[in-house]
């Protein structure tokens, strides 16, 4: 049976249970929704929690729960970091009879560190105590919580053995659930892979809560960190087939695209394209206040975010030279520590890539002994490598803490090029839809500029771009009167290093469209001024080309005549760079024509040449060498270059030792 998920998310929740071993977490959940999360083999014959177990619940005001029972031995922090990331709400279990354990402090610490701001603590086993008693822990409990973001989470006794307290404890979890705030469901699709399995005829299945978005049968997702693109062919909310798994539900996803062993606990199921896996992830750090010392910069730690743990160096960026170090090894000069209840802007260079988005709350684990330290926030989730310099960090400054815009004009400063707004967006850890529009905006206030719709680039590098193609515009034009301008190759090929392509050509597009520069063949000069090329190059254009056609075809070459107009200018180097300038306005105007290395001829000799063409063509359909001396009146040495030429230019065609007539 197929069963539409509820539409609106604001009636979905995950709850997490938390706290010490033998508490009652898995007795709660059991009496409360008939599962047993206890079920695998081993768990069912030591009678303890190992792994996650899930279990489905609907309140009584109608909320669907997905209730991740976690484990509470120390030994199996690791398994219950892996359920615990993306809870709405926490259920602290506390024995009545125990009071508060270790595991309770620890469990706790994580919810804290993960930002978890729901909880009720349900003080279980009340059956076995005396009301003084359950006083007396409900005091304790309130002290643990006093100051952290669940110091108001009710207290209430009950017990999984007689069901007191029960109809109180789901009153609380509706009170709580109300104003929870609905998952984005339009966000790129992102799911923690928590459970993997083969399922017979349905192949790889994985679970995870969906921490946003929406998933489809038929959708197309990508595994990261491993980088393959796998295809829905079924999802499961809770045992139940769907069309639609929503953000906040349990899901199952049978997969296609991957072997069984090739996904793993930890790796994420994400909309194509959202999110990039990475080694260096910036972050702010925070210590918890109850660790005995400060942590130094460098240390190897267990990063936890998600359902995943990643080995690596958590690098400080800022912080305090510890006064007492624990150990000699940290007694370097200048290392950074954190002191407990600190935090620190650091970055976490990885073992192995992980898949983070800024925002992202995640628990730091020492590496041994596996303690709980601390944890943080996500800021830069694809770093680059930081040094510990003023800037980087004034930048990661800007990155935690500053405005959307403010982040955006820091990020876009360091950008050479053009960005596509899903590029920018990746870049800032934001919604493609929220940047696009405030950079619309910021375009509006002019920090930005879109010189092709939906590419982006700070207003200042566009600005600097089109002045410096102005500026070498203006100097070619400056120094070299006789010539229209530069040549658009030569201009973009000389500020290759100082302007990319793309941003070159709409720049350049740019100047023109607005009237800036000028454009005449290929050649680019400065608006304003309407050109003439000097008289005196102009003159000595015209006795060029009158010595050429005074020559025949058999033209002196063009060594022989640009040497006589430079002596005729007075020679020297300033005769030579006349001489260029009369040949460059030559061709500039069309009016010579370069046939060879060698020689030159005008545009009228050039003309003659192809009616003589031309009309040897109409009696005889081919020419050869000989013929051609004949037809031009010249020996090889012009004939053999002015013939290439016409089969360069089409008018010849050659075949064998002979030509055909091309287009004449
Ligand atoms: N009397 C009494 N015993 C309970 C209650 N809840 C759990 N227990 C017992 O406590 C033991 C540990 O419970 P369990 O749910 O496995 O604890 P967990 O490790 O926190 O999941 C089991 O033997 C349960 O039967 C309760 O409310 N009253
Ligand atoms: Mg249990």
């Amino acid at each position: 049976m197929t069963v539409r998920a509820e539409p609106t998310a604001t009636r979905l929740a995950i709850v997490g249970t938390a706290g010490h071993i033998d508490h009652g977490k898995t007795a709660l959940v059991r009496r409360l929704t008939g599962v047993d999360t206890d079920r695998l083999p081993e768990e069912k014959r030591r009678g303890i929690s190992i792994d996650l177990g899930f279990a489905p619940l609907v309140t009584p005001g109608g909320v669907r729960v997905g209730i991740v029972d976690v484990p509470g031995h120390e030994r199996f922090i690791k398994n219950m970091l892996a359920g615990v990331g993306g809870i709405d709400l926490v259920l602290l279990v506390v024995a009545a009879d125990e009071g508060v354990m270790p595991q309770t402090r620890e469990h706790l610490a994580i919810v804290k560190m993960l930002g978890v701001s729901r909880g009720i603590v349900a003080l279980t086993k009340s059956d076995l105590v005396e009301s003084e008693w359950i006083a007396m822990v409900t005091r304790d409990v309130r002290a643990l919580l006093a100051g952290s973001p669940l110091a108001d989470a009710p207290v209430v006794p009950c017990s999984a053995v007689t069901g007191l307290g029960l109809d109180a404890l789901l009153a609380e979890l509706d009170r709580q659930l109300a104003s929870l705030p609905g998952r984005s469901l339009d966000e790129p699709a992102r799911l923690p892979v928590d459970r993997v399995f083969s399922v017979e005829g349905f192949g790889t299945v994985i679970t995870g809560t969906l921490w946003r978005g929406r998933v489809r049968t038929g959708d197309t997702l990508a595994l990261l960190p491993r980088g393959v693109e796998v295809r829905v062919r079924r999802a499961q909310v809770h045992g139940k087939t769907v069309e639609e798994a929503l953000a906040g539900q349990r899901t199952a996803l049978a997969i296609h695209g991957v072997e069984r062993d090739k996904v793993a606990r930890g790796d994420w199921l994400v909309a194509p394209g959202s999110l990039q896996p990475s080694r260096a992830v910036d972050v702010r750090f925070e210590l918890l206040a109850d660790h005995p010392r400060p942590w130094p910069s460098n240390r190897r730690v267990r990063l936890h975010l998600g359902a995943s743990e990643v080995l690596g160096r958590l690098v400080l960026l800022e912080g305090e030279n510890p006064e007492k170090s624990d150990s000699a090894g940290d007694r370097a000069p200048g290392r950074l520590a954190v002191r407990p209840g600190g935090s620190a802007l650091a970055q976490l260079r990885l073992e192995r890539p992980v898949v983070a988005a800024r925002g992202d709350r995640f628990v730091i684990r020492s590496y041994s002994p596996q303690r709980t330290i601390g944890g943080g926030v996500v800021i830069d989730p694809v770093a680059e490598k930081r040094r510990r310099r003023g800037g980087s960090v004034a930048q990661l400054v800007v990155h935690e803490s500053g405005s959307i815009e403010a982040r955006l004009l820091e990020r876009l400063g360091s950008e050479p090029r053009m960005l596509a707004t899903a590029h920018v967006a990746q870049m800032v850890s934001e919604s493609e839809v929220a940047v696009g529009q405030v950079l619309e905006q910021m375009s509006v206030g002019g920090e930005v500029v879109q010189p092709i719709p939906g590419r982006w680039l700070r207003a200042d590098r566009w600005a600097s771009a089109r002045g410096e193609i102005a500026r070498v515009v203006g100097d070619y034009a400056t120094r070299h009167l006789a010539r229209f301008g530069i040549a658009k190759g030569e201009l973009k090929s000389g500020l290759k290093g100082a302007i990319e392509s793309t941003l070159f050509d709409a720049a350049f597009e740019s100047l023109l469209a607005g009237g800036e520069i000028v454009m005449r063949a290929d050649r680019v000069r400065p608006a304003g001024s309407s050109w003439e090329p000097p008289a005196d190059v102009a003159r000595a254009l015209e006795k060029v080309e009158a010595d050429l056609e005074t020559a025949g075809f058999g033209v002196p070459d063009t060594a022989t005549w640009l040497a006589s107009v430079s002596h005729a200018h007075g020679g020297g180097p300033a005769g030579a760079a006349f001489a260029s300038e009369v040949g460059a306005l030559g061709q500039f105007l069309g009016r010579l024509v370069r046939v060879s290395q060698e020689y030159c001829y005008t545009a009228r000799q050039m003309d003659d040449l192809e009616a003589r063409l031309a009309k040897h063509f109409a009696k005889s359909p081919t020419i050869n060498v000989a013929g051609f001396k004949d037809l031009a009146g010249v020996s090889r040495k012009w004939a053999v270059p002015l013939l290439e030429h016409s089969d360069r230019v089409g008018w010849t065609v050659r075949a064998g030792d002979e030509r055909k007539r091309g287009r004449l």
